[in-house]
């Protein structure tokens, strides 16, 4: 029969094979919650809202009864409010956005699971539903090293 301490050793083994495997292959966990909110005031959060560069998995949930949400996302080093706005349609602009990129249209209540490999930096999130950006549906993400 084997010590005990053999035993523990080939725990602690497979232990530290399972964990380098996860940080080269899997992606990071991001949840986006899009709600409206019951105070009439619409968010957008995002847990968690920092993340190593390379793969992201975000898993979107329109957490809203009767109202379509979206999830687009795009490097930005401004401040979240300050996109490129048209006040006639209260959209962001989307054409002016470089690298632009995101999930459109989510039915009320579903929830998608999306991909996305991330460079570092500072990036914006925000629903480009009419009206929503400026009500509040908007996020930072920070990619890697940035601030
Ligand atoms: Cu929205």
């Amino acid at each position: 029969m084997l010590p005990n301490w053999s035993f523990h050793l080939l725990a602690l083994t497979g232990f530290l094979v399972a964990s380098s495997l996860a940080v080269a292959g899997e992606p990071a966990k991001v949840v986006v919650r899009l709600s409206d909110g019951s105070n009439g005031r619409m968010s957008l959060k995002l847990s968690p809202s920092k993340v190593p560069s390379g793969p992201v998995e975000f898993t979107i949930k329109n957490e809203s009864r009767d109202m379509e949400h979206e999830f687009l996302f795009a490097p930005w080093s401004g401040p979240d409010s300050a996109l490129p706005y048209d006040g006639k349609t209260q959209q962001v602009k989307e054409d002016k956005v470089n690298g632009l990129q995101g999930v459109e249209d989510l039915r009320p209540r579903q929830t998608v699971a999306a991909r996305f490999t991330l460079t570092e930096g500072r990036y914006v999130l925000f629903c480009n539903e009419p009206g929503h950006y400026h009500d509040d549906m908007r996020a930072n993400l920070i990619v890697g090293a940035a601030k």
